[in-house]
């Protein structure tokens, strides 16, 4: 894990980020950097670096950033319009912060679909 890891930090409150949700397992600010009106960062509490390393006992946390990116798009008013759940994966997919997250992107149409 990188000292310290930046997501861990701010999950733990000791760096700043606009946080909108957090229980027991998961985080939820905004992105420092957004690419769309609605762009939220959806994180474990505990460090899983990337889908590659998540275990068998990380299902329940990963569907649970689901539930709560949903609930976070209906209370941005995006259920009509629509938004994208992205989680990057290593290098090819442009992964830059090594503390798996799931983008929550809305608010403006995308520009291609995933074929
Ligand atoms: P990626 O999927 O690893 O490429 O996305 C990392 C995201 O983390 C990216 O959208 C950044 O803007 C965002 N981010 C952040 O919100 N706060 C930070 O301190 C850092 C990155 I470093």
């Amino acid at each position: 894990m990188p000292d310290p890891c930046i997501f861990c930090e701010i999950i733990a409150g000791r760096l700043p980020a606009a946080v909108l949700y957090q229980d027991e397992r998961i985080t939820a600010f905004q992105d420092a950097a957004p690419i769309a009106p609605v762009h939220i960062l959806l994180v474990p509490n505990h460090h899983i670096p990337s889908v590659n390393a998540a275990a068998p006992e990380d299902e329940a946390v990963l569907g649970h950033l689901i539930t709560v990116a949903r609930q976070l798009a209906q209370a941005q008013n995006l259920q009509e319009s629509g938004y994208r759940l992205v989680i990057n994966t290593g290098p090819n997919a442009g992964q830059s912060v090594f503390h798996l997250h799931m983008h929550l992107i809305g608010g403006r149409k995308m520009p291609f679909h995933f074929k």
